[in-house]
């Protein structure tokens, strides 16, 4: 990796800048002297019924405890909607596009805050309650949005499902999440596949049985597909809700009463569900989307990110509507239904900023430049990515060719625990380095940890930690509160632990080296190791498993699994079967890349499995593997790299 191009401050001419380098190092100083006043600050970008008088309170040491703005009380849909509603009323907050249903739609601040509303309304009259939990699994439709508002109007906690999940795993998230309600679809298509919302909710109800505490579901018809409804339980959406009233009082919450959950991958099997509360998370998501990317009169972002990831929670709904802006949704994906179809969405939208995941930059990247070029793309002004590190090649592209170099590009890091971004540039206010996230944001106390555990001062590599909790930190993991404690402040006692690698330059520029932990990232979804191994432990003809993640010119990483058949039950057992396994089981974004049946794995001679060997064998590689004295067999090495030969 190259750290040697530096785009200056001053380098874009016609952009409007939310900082000036020296108010941006105030900002810095400000937060680091005074972190309660500079919180209770950033805290004024959202509407409270009651203000709150402290910052933090509680402590990265012993049980660990999160708390901020604790004397506040709000409501976030009151922070999205109705502080908008006078003067924003007949804004657009909400553009939804829909491959194959015509013109966009686009809702008003006014028309939001009457469909948040008539859910409202809805969910009440079905007897949800305050802290409930309400489980969304939508596509990328307006009632995905609407959804998560009505939940934190009536101080619900929503959980987002991605539609991609199984059956298995959305019936594992019901269970432990105890969701009440469930608000999905009948069926819709990605790009040329059809995902059948609503029979998978169906089969996964059917699998969770009495362990369930679903009592009903809204089915938002989203195709002309039959739906079969169960009487008594499913209601039709729209015949359903549009019939209630259109105002609803909103609940008022104490700041750190939870407004969500969300399930992301560790480095254990179990999907664990992290809990963001009412009063830091808005706080978070005001500030960091308005200070990464600002929102101007006439602004439309375009965050292409799923509404089931984090960068859904906040890029697409959280942070633009509190900051009174407009914000897009699409399920189309980049290159369907005809290479450039999301150049003609920026057209169409006017779109002023775009944010997307570096996969889909490489994919685009790929369909050639004569695509964009065609395309008058002269509404950006700011490109934005994130979810996993993105390339200086690919950076320049999307710099060069889309941005037509007037448009900074924002590379920010963060994470479903860090609520919001964490290392970002603002445009403008400091230098861009290509394939660099670059600084923490003002507030944020990032430390890298090396392997004594000690701070490293200026540059170097090590863990990525964070010394000092910030408004939008992850609470804890739900039902499990240890294992929040151990997974995040085992690695430097009194500081969060990311999970992440990183090195620091000289200038103080943060380049992400990947994941320390067994976690892969396939085109910027978190997908445990031991999740895949734990699923194909499931059959009995497998006798041990090993997933590891290597790279991919367009996905970043892609899954690789060894299996070491049981012998009778070789000839069962095949590779196309055990690829089908796991996707049918995790979700098809885990389908594997390659299955290799195996008749051992490498191990050390305490019997632990060499991943780093297994990545570099499924990379096709046969020699350069470093030090293998700690093998306690060298011959299967041999064997493994005829294998994985035999199959490229
Ligand atoms: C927002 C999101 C978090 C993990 C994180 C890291 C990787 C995210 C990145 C990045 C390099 C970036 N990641 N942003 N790696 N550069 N700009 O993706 O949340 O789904 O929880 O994933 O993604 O490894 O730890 P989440």
């Amino acid at each position: 990796m190259t750290d040697t191009t530096v785009i200056p401050a001053g380098f874009y001419k016609d952009y409007p800048a939310l900082l000036s380098p020296e108010g941006l190092e105030a900002m810095r100083e400000h937060a680091h002297r005074d972190p309660d006043g500079f919180w209770l600050e950033q805290a004024e970008r959202v509407h409270w019924h009651k203000k709150p008088t402290r910052g933090f309170s509680g402590s990265f040491t012993g049980d660990v405890s999160i708390r901020w703005f604790e004397d506040g009380q709000l409501n976030v849909s009151v922070c999205c909607i109705d502080r908008f509603l006078t003067e924003k009323a007949d804004q657009v907050a909400l553009i939804a596009h829909r491959e194959g249903h015509g013109p966009a739609e686009k809702l008003t601040y006014t028309m939001l805050h009457e469909r948040v509303c008539r859910l409202a309304n809805a969910l009440s009259h079905l007897g949800v309650e305050k802290g409930q939990r309400v489980a969304i699994c939508l596509p990328m439709c307006s009632e995905a949005v609407v959804a998560m508002l009505a939940c934190a109007r009536i101080g619900a906690v929503h959980v987002v499902l991605f539609g991609g999940f199984s059956a298995e795993g959305i019936a594992e998230r019901l269970v432990d999440s105890q969701a009440v309600v469930v608000i999905t679809a009948s069926t819709s298509r990605r790009g040329a596949k059809m995902v059948p919302f609503k029979e998978t909710m169906d089969a996964a109800l059917q699998r969770a049985g009495a362990s369930s505490a679903v009592h009903s579901m809204l089915v938002v018809r989203t195709s002309d597909d039959p739906v079969m409804m169960l009487p008594g339980r499913d209601h039709d959406y729209h015949g359903f809700v549009d019939h209630f009233e259109a105002d609803f009082v909103p609940v008022v919450m104490k700041a750190e009463d939870p407004l969500f959950m969300l399930y992301t991958s560790g480095s254990t099997g179990k999907p664990k569900a992290v809990v963001h509360s009412c009063g830091g998370y808005i706080v978070w998501a005001a500030y960091t989307m308005g200070m990464v990317y600002t929102f101007r009169p006439g602004d439309v972002l375009w965050c292409t990110a799923d509404v089931a990831w984090i960068t859904g929670h906040t890029s697409v709904v959280y942070g633009p509507l509190a900051n009174g802006g407009t914000t897009m949704i699409s399920d189309s994906l980049p290159g369907h239904p005809y290479p450039g179809r999301w150049w003609d969405l920026v057209q169409e939208n006017k779109v002023t900023m775009l944010f997307t995941a570096p996969t889909a930059v490489r994919s685009m990247m790929a369909e050639g430049d004569e695509v964009v070029l065609k395309r008058d793309l002269s509404s950006l002004r700011l490109l934005g990515v994130a979810g996993e590190p993105i390339s200086p090649d690919a950076w320049l592209w999307y710099h060069d060719v889309v941005g037509q170099k007037r448009c900074p590009v924002a590379d920010t890091w963060w994470q479903t625990e860090t609520a919001g971004v964490v290392l970002g540039p603002i445009a403008g206010a400091q230098p861009l380095k290509p394939g660099s996230a670059s600084t923490p944001l003002p507030g944020v106390d990032m430390r890298i940890i090396d392997q004594q555990g000690n701070t490293v001062e200026g540059a170097g590599e090590g863990a990525l930690c964070i010394a000092r909790s910030w408004p939008g930190q992850a609470r804890t993991i739900w039902g499990d509160h240890a294992r929040f404690v151990q997974t995040y402040f085992g690695v430097a006692p009194g500081q969060y632990f990311t999970g992440d690698g990183a090195r620091r330059d000289a200038d103080g520029y943060y380049w992400i080296t990947g994941r320390m932990d067994d976690v892969i990232n396939i085109a910027g979804h978190r997908l445990g190791t031991a999740e895949v191994e734990d699923v194909l432990g499931e059959d009995h003809r497998v006798v041990e498993s090993a997933a590891v993640g290597i790279p991919h010119p367009v996905k970043g990483e892609a899954l690789v699994v060894f299996v070491i058949p049981r012998k009778d039950a070789a000839g069962e057992l095949t590779e196309e079967g055990i690829g089908r396994f796991v996707a049918k089981q995790l979700g098809r974004y885990a389908a594997p890349e390659a299955v290799y049946l195996v008749p051992d794995l490498p191990r050390t001679r305490s019997g632990k499995i060499v991943r780093r060997l297994l990545r570099k064998i499924a990379q096709g590689e046969t020699e350069n593997f470093g030090d293998l004295s700690a093998l306690n067999d060298m011959a299967v090495v041999k064997t493994l790299c005829d294998r994985v030969w035999a199959q490229s």
